[in-house]
């Protein structure tokens, strides 16, 4: 991928941030696929739309999710779990695309973890003010595989913590077209979002997803 066709777009689009010693922000990788990603998201969505679950503790999310590929990430008050259906329908979730499955692949090697092949996809959607609290993601079977996370639309102030949920936290600014990984040492770490600002974006308007890609079974 070229960062000048995009350098309009993103800035710093074709850059590397790095957030850890096996975490970092390829910034724009997904720019050159977007005209692919955003149908697809459409039809993953009107498949199974965007909903709000409640916590084990009985709290509804702010922010609404859904799902592709063979697994899904829920939540309901009896735990969180990866499950191969949609619990609204009871049918499969939509089949993860072809070209989320190749961004997630190619990010990952990029970032030195050749050969990921997620199989989940846990998409999130936050609107002006939606935030997501500090948390760890220990849902997945196996620690030593990475997640792959992708940003669309509005950007978001990132929120990057230790391993300890009251170790200091570092704040980066994720944009649209923003492929991060986080793999080895640091897939553990809390991590979280900032209350999302309300602002314009053209793909998206008000919006901002995030798709995390997952080896989750
Ligand atoms: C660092 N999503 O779905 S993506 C989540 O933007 C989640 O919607 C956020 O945290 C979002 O669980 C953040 C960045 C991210 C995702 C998973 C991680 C960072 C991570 C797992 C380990 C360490
Ligand atoms: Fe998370």
């Amino acid at each position: 991928m070229t960062s000048d066709l995009f350098a309009e777009d993103h800035p710093l689009a074709g850059s590397t941030t790095r957030l850890g010693s096996q975490s970092v922000v390829l910034r724009g990788f997904a720019l050159a696929l977007m005209d692919e990603l955003w149908p697809q998201l459409q039809q993953v969505v009107a498949q199974a739309p965007f909903r709000h679950m409640v916590t084990p503790g009985g709290q509804t999310m702010s922010v609404p999710l859904t799902n592709c590929g063979p697994l899904g990430w829920t939540s309901s008050r009896a735990g969180y779990r990866y499950r191969g259906d949609d619990p609204d329908t009871g049918l499969p979730w939509p089949a993860m695309p072809a070209v989320f499955m190749r961004l997630a692949s190619e990010a990952a090697a990029e970032a030195g973890f050749a050969g990921f092949a997620p199989d989940a996809c846990l998409i999130n959607r936050y609107r002006p003010g939606s935030r997501l609290t500090l948390h760890q993601d220990k849902n997945e079977r196996d620690f030593a595989q990475p997640i792959v996370s992708v940003s669309l639309g509005v950007s978001a102030e990132f929120l990057w913590g230790g391993l300890q949920r009251s170790d200091r936290t570092q704040r980066i600014p994720l944009f649209h077209g923003d492929v991060a990984v986080w793999g080895g040492v640091d897939r553990l770490r809390h991590h979280g979002i900032a209350p999302v600002r309300a602002m314009a974006h053209l793909l998206t308007g008000n919006e901002r997803i995030n798709f995390t890609f997952r080896k989750a079974g």
